[in-house]
């Protein structure tokens, strides 16, 4: 496979202004007929290039004309990708007739099926593989799209933007055509064929524009749209206060399919989503799932104008749609939630996973420099890191400044494909602000550390932070230059008060920042809020922390002192364990917590997020070289001590959140859950059967999936193998004809930590619930085992390693998409000791080592072997 370069970006030779298309979708075969009216670009000057279209190797074609006349084989030229026609016209209408077949497309890319309905997933390079085209995101098109089926099977045809007339012939076929008025580029364009219930609604939009919304899933599923609805209804309503953004067609469509590579896709107006990010109940669906579905319906919905209206010139723009976007469906669920929660648990995503990502062989810019394969670049950084850098110029400007500079973004590039510098040249606009080293962010790898130290005159009264900034080279990047960031700081005397509370701005490599009249020493609350995406080294003393866990006025950096304490006395207790010392556990942090469980008027979700320990994932990015199970047995050491000493407390908690109130999503209704579930799993994690019997009777009382699955993993990780055994049994038979569950069924036992895990995943492989076509499946089984069974997916003689690897390749020619997203976990080979290393990096060497690897694995494998 070649590489992408950023810098040899070209704008487009031709357009295409209108594009007319009509499907005839049959069980074996569908033909698409393409109608593009094309003209060369004006702002273009050699208008003497060839036309270039973007067409699938494997896709067939049938016809292809000009004008109406019709071409041979001499007339063009077909190489792999490509299709190359020399001497066009300044303007001319071509018309193209491709033959695919969706039942045998098992890559989700393009048009497939999808149990039995026909979809589509174009973004990022899906709709080459439906016609020739200009398949880029700065060719922005009309639409006109005709789906034509047996109207028995597929009574419900739907694409983008307004159905505006239908009919039927005598042979049981019937047609509908739909008109998008919105140009767009390809990778929006959707259509979906088939045998769909409806949950419809509408919304009156702020300027007065009668919106009707439609939720469609299979019929089984009705019952559990509700949810996402209201989520739409939320974020629609949202998105015009927050932002002043009002929807733009008289229809908004959601349709629900089981087979999907990823979340959810914001196509213009007919948006299709992966059912576990939009199916909802309180029977089949965990408080997270549901915070999952209003995280995306708002996330996809917010794209109409992040990502639709203004979009991407290239692909190496994708954080400007992606980061904005994320950003925006954050604050919609902190403002619909408890906004320190959602901001602990993004942040620890941040910490666990996208740290490590810029830690390792894929590490890339936010704004990425090459590409082989543009499916592997929806990553963390790109999403989540690109939010934050959006986060930190909301921080920077100011609330105002920047809803004018996102108006002005709006107002500026509706309609155009453009870039993040033109993001943040609207930023900068408004502000009057020089951005231009703040844009580093955007081109610059690796996760900046910051080293502060502090100095206090009690004599003058002045105290000094001094803070210096780093990054570590990351893959074509040896040195960085400083950012810019916003540091958010609080300044807090030893019994609490708060004697300073402001932002500062970091420019320099090395920078002082001095406050006077500071009576006496305080104690710093640094990076308020997860201010900025870095690692922050401060040499607190226990005493400090306890100090803030207590005190601090900022709920994140509460939460964090507590966090900051646990990571330390783990490490040393990782420290102990490779040197054959006993392991121990500080009365400090056993009072801390002590004080924590008994204090009634904390809020429970927050309580929860204190009391839970950093999780093996998020120890191992911290670790200088990662001891698998070293860092587990320190882990289970710490939470076992913790259950026992305070398994009064425990108890107490437990029946303090077991209130018996009917379920509700509400945030406190979650909160008090997500405690209650928490001190059952503490309980659990001292042994006794009296907590087996408590959690059994949740796990048949309880009226929600939040308490039965919490229930049902902890017995089945539990060393209760009977119990453990009988209740995932009965799981299996209450809940087998529901898909979601099922998954999540398969993610508990492959997560199990007790003995013959890899047999167990092995034998779940075969089981009638698996399919190893479905995405939801093989993450629940494959990704359950290897990312959340540490001990056993890195067990010491290479079997999990060697395992994985035979599902990539097994994959790898089915669906390269997800084979490459499964196989993350090995790419962090150099992060282990010594011996797991070579075994990973043995089956590293042995897929490179495979002929024919698809684009997607071959750039992680080979990159990850650099
Ligand atoms: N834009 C899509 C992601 C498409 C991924 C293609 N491989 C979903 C989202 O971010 O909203
Ligand atoms: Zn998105």
């Amino acid at each position: 496979p070649s590489t992408i370069y950023l810098e040899d970006y070209q704008p487009p030779a031709w357009l295409v202004t209108h594009t007319e298309l009509r499907f005839e979708l049959e069980e074996d075969q569908t033909l698409v007929r393409a109608q593009l009216s094309i003209q060369s670009n004006p702002a273009v000057s050699d208008r003497r290039k060839p036309l270039e279209l973007l067409g699938d190797a494997g896709m067939e074609l049938c016809r292809l004309s000009i004008d109406g006349q019709v071409l041979d084989a001499a007339d063009y030229q077909r190489e792999a990708g490509c299709l190359r026609i020399a001497n066009v016209p300044e303007s001319f209408v071509l018309e193209c007739v491709t033959r695919l077949l969706p039942h045998e497309n098992t890559a989700l890319e393009g048009l497939y099926k999808s149990d039995g309905m026909f979809c589509t997933q174009c973004e990022a390079e899906g709709f080459r593989r439906i016609t020739f085209f200009p398949d880029r995101p700065d060719v922005m098109s009309i639409f006109r799209t005709t789906l034509v089926a047996d109207k028995q099977r597929y009574p419900v045809l739907l694409s983008n933007g307004n159905p505006v007339d239908s009919g039927e012939d005598d042979e049981g076929r019937h047609w509908v055509t739909w008109d998008d008025p919105w140009p767009k580029p390809s990778y929006l364009f959707a259509l979906v064929a088939g045998d769909l219930a409806l949950l419809e609604d509408q919304y009156t939009t702020a300027s007065g524009r009668e919106v009707a919304l439609r939720i469609y899933a299979e019929r089984k599923d009705l019952d559990k749209l509700d949810y996402a609805m209201q989520a739409l209804k939320d974020a629609m309503r949202w998105d015009e206060d927050v932002y002043g953004r009002e929807y733009d067609l008289d229809i908004y469509m959601i349709v629900a399919v089981d087979f999907f590579n990823m979340g959810a896709m914001e196509n213009k107006g007919l948006n299709i989503f992966n059912t576990s990010c939009v199916l909802a109940h309180p029977q089949t669906t965990t408080d997270q799932g549901f915070q999952r579905v209003e995280g995306v319906v708002a996330h996809e919905y917010f794209h109409n104008w992040s990502g639709n209206r203004v979009t991407c010139r290239d692909w190496f723009q994708l954080s400007l749609k992606e980061g904005f976007t994320v950003f925006r469906d954050a604050e919609f669920s902190a403002d619909m939630n408890s906004r320190t929660v959602k901001r602990i648990e993004d942040v620890t995503l941040l910490r666990t996973a996208q740290f490590a990502e810029d830690g390792g062989p894929m590490a890339h810019p936010v704004r990425p420099e090459s590409y082989m394969e543009i499916s592997n670049f929806y990553t963390l950084t790109v999403y989540e890191k690109g939010a934050e850098v959006v986060r930190m110029l909301h921080t920077l400007l100011g609330p105002e400044l920047f809803r004018q500079g996102s108006d002005l973004y709006f107002e500026r590039h509706d309609g155009q494909a453009v870039t993040t510098d033109d993001f943040v040249a609207a930023m900068e606009t408004v502000s009057g602000r020089d951005l231009s080293q703040f844009k580093r962010w955007y081109s610059q790898a690796g996760t900046p550390r910051l080293q502060v130290s502090d100095s206090f005159d009690a004599a003058t009264g002045c105290y000094q932070l001094k803070v210096r900034q780093s990054c570590p080279p990351s893959p074509g990047q040896e040195h960085k230059q400083p950012y810019h960031l916003p540091l958010a700081v609080g300044l807090l005397a030893e019994d609490g008060r708060e004697l300073f509370a402001g932002l500062l701005e970091l420019t320099e490599e090395e920078q002082v920042f001095r406050f006077d009249n500071i009576s006496e020493r305080p104690v710093p609350s640094l990076l308020r809020g997860f201010s900025a995406p870095v690692k922050l080294d401060y040499d607190y003393t226990d005493a400090q922390l306890l100090m803030l866990l207590r005190h601090d006025t900022d709920g994140f950096n509460r939460w964090d002192a507590g966090q900051r304490l646990c990571i330390r006395l783990l490490q040393t207790q990782i420290r102990n364990h490779q040197q054959g010392v006993a392991l121990s556990c500080s009365s400090e942090l056993i009072e801390a917590w002590r004080n924590l469980l008994q204090d009634a008027s904390l809020d429970p979700a927050m309580l929860a997020q204190c009391l839970r320990l950093p999780s093996e994932a998020q120890l191992s990015e911290l670790a200088e070289q990662i001891d698998v199970s070293a860092i587990h047995e320190a882990r289970e050491f710490m939470r076992t001590t913790l259950a026992q000493v305070l398994e009064q407390e425990w108890l107490q908690v437990y029946q303090r959140c077991d209130t018996g109130e009917t379920y509700s999503t509400d945030a406190e209704a979650m909160g008090r859950r997500s405690l209650k579930n928490l001190a059952l799993a503490y309980l659990m994690a001292t042994g006794r059967e009296p907590w087996l019997e408590l959690a059994r009777q949740q796990y048949s009382q309880s009226d929600n999936m939040t308490d039965q699955l919490a229930a049902l993993s902890l017995v089945a990780h539990s060393d209760f193998r009977e119990t453990a055994d009988e209740l995932l049994q009965a799981f299996y038979l209450q809940w087998q004809h529901e898909s979601l569950v099922m998954n999540q069924w398969l993610s508990v036992q492959a997560s199990d930590p007790s003995a013959g895990a890899l047999a167990r995943v092995n034998q779940l492989a075969e089981h009638p619930i698996f399919d190893a076509r479905n995405p939801n499946k093989l993450r629940a089984l494959i990704g359950g085992f290897c990312g959340q069974n540490p001990m056993h997916f890195h067990a010491e003689d290479g079997s999990g390693y060697a395992w994985l690897a035979d599902w990539i390749l097994r994959l790898d020619r089915q669906n390269p998409q997800v084979a490459a997203r499964l196989l993350t976990p090995l790419t962090r080979w150099k992060r282990h000791e010594p011996v797991r290393s070579a075994l990973m990096q043995g089956q590293l060497q042995r897929m490179m080592d495979t002929a024919e690897l698809s684009a997607d694995v071959y750039e992680v494998v080979s990159k990850s072997l650099m």
